[in-house]
């Protein structure tokens, strides 16, 4: 059962980006701020005390970059923030940054009892959903947070979310990459964005929340991973780029499809109607398909509804099975892309891949 300890623990900070942290430039609109973030932190007496800090930095040597909060007078979380050049808007971020964000925890590992990845909002639920993939055996909690008000205006929601990060990947024993956001701890790749305008950003559709910031932190034991100390992290890098998405809509057509699975594409996320249905009179269409995974593309097929899951209850979803088709349970799209191009980065045969996108391997999925 997950526990707060009574300790000094250590947490790494790595600041990616994203609106918690940016300023608004001469246009008036926002873009990140380098070098304003740890100072402005340093301002909160609740973020940082700069005397009880002097008490424990001793022989440490990074001592510019450790900060220290006090919790409840309980729990002391020594961390350092290592912020990225340049810092991204989220929407900037690809692959080779969930590599940099995976081999910075890879080094630091052993030397933090957690950590927070600070992230834009915009791609937050895609790169959490990647690290769940990439950080097999991990039995550290990795927090991916940010806001959508900069720490710098009133209103902000950022030291709140901050904060309850830092809590949880200290105090509390957590194997999982989560998403804690507005008072909620959310599995990693259980997350969407499902709000651009609401400080309630995220939601996690198909499982339940891991934890909640009341007047007390609850963590709900059922529903987080289990801790195995007899598994040691590993840590993929070779993610495939290879991997697209398309969304089902009336309209569409045989050579907007082709379009999308041509070479160099290796997997295809399709986001069928409802329960996992496809326009089976389009022989147009199926036939795209078919040629598509004669090529050994792997297509997988996700609801584009918000909530739910894919089955063959209809002819129209039957069919795609038929076809080869992957069924992609009640994955969101974040994760479904994100575990395609980890599972084509695998040494594996193609059938051991396909077994894979549908296997749950994080806790991405609910088989039946
Ligand atoms: N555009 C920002 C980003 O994703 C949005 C945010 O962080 N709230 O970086």
């Amino acid at each position: 059962m997950p526990s707060c300890v009574e300790e000094i623990r250590k947490v790494l900070v790595l600041y990616t980006g994203g609106t918690i942290g940016m300023v608004k430039n001469d246009d008036g609109v926002y873009i990140p701020a380098s070098n304003r973030f740890i100072q402005k932190i340093k301002s909160y007496p609740e973020l940082h005390n700069e005397q009880v800090l002097s008490k424990y930095i001793e022989g440490i040597p990074e001592e510019d970059y450790l900060i220290m909060p006090q919790i409840h007078n309980r729990n002391t979380i020594l961390y350092t923030i290592k912020e990225y050049n340049p810092l991204l808007d989220s929407s900037n971020m690809s692959v080779d940054d969930w590599v940099r964000i995976v081999k910075d925890i890879e080094s630091f590992y052993d030397y933090y009892d957690g950590f927070v990845i600070l992230h834009g909002t915009d791609t937050l639920a895609y790169t959490a959903s990647a690290l769940s993939f990439m950080l097999e055996d991990l039995q550290k909690a990795v927090i991916v947070t940010g806001s959508q008000i900069p720490i710098f205006e009133v209103r902000s929601d950022a030291k709140d979310n901050f904060l309850s990060s830092l809590i949880f990947a200290g105090c509390y024993k957590i194997p999982e990459v989560c998403v804690c956001f507005a008072n909620q701890l959310l599995r990693g790749n259980r997350t969407v964005k499902f709000s651009s305008c609401n400080l309630e950003a995220f939601n996690s559709p198909n499982y339940g929340p891991l934890g909640i910031v009341g007047i007390n932190f609850e963590v709900y034991p059922n529903n987080i991973a289990k801790i195995n100390n007899t598994k040691t992290l590993k840590v993929y890098t070779e993610m495939s780029k290879n991997v697209a998405m398309i969304q089902l809509f009336p309209t569409i057509s045989a050579d907007m499809l082709i379009a999308f699975l041509k070479p160099p594409t290796m997997g295809v996320i399709i986001e069928s109607y409802g329960i996992g249905n496809i326009p089976s009179k389009r022989a147009d269409l199926l036939d795209v398909l078919v040629q598509a995974i004669k090529r050994d593309v792997i297509v997988v097929n996700i609801t584009q509804c918000c909530q739910g899951t894919v089955d063959s209850t209809y002819e129209t979803g039957k069919i795609l099975e038929q076809l080869g088709i992957i069924p992609g349970h009640d994955m969101t799209v974040e994760a479904a892309l994100s575990k395609l191009s980890y599972v084509l980065g695998l040494s594996l045969s193609l059938t051991a891949k396909k077994q894979l996108m549908k296997t749950n391997l994080r806790g991405e999925l609910t088989q039946h």
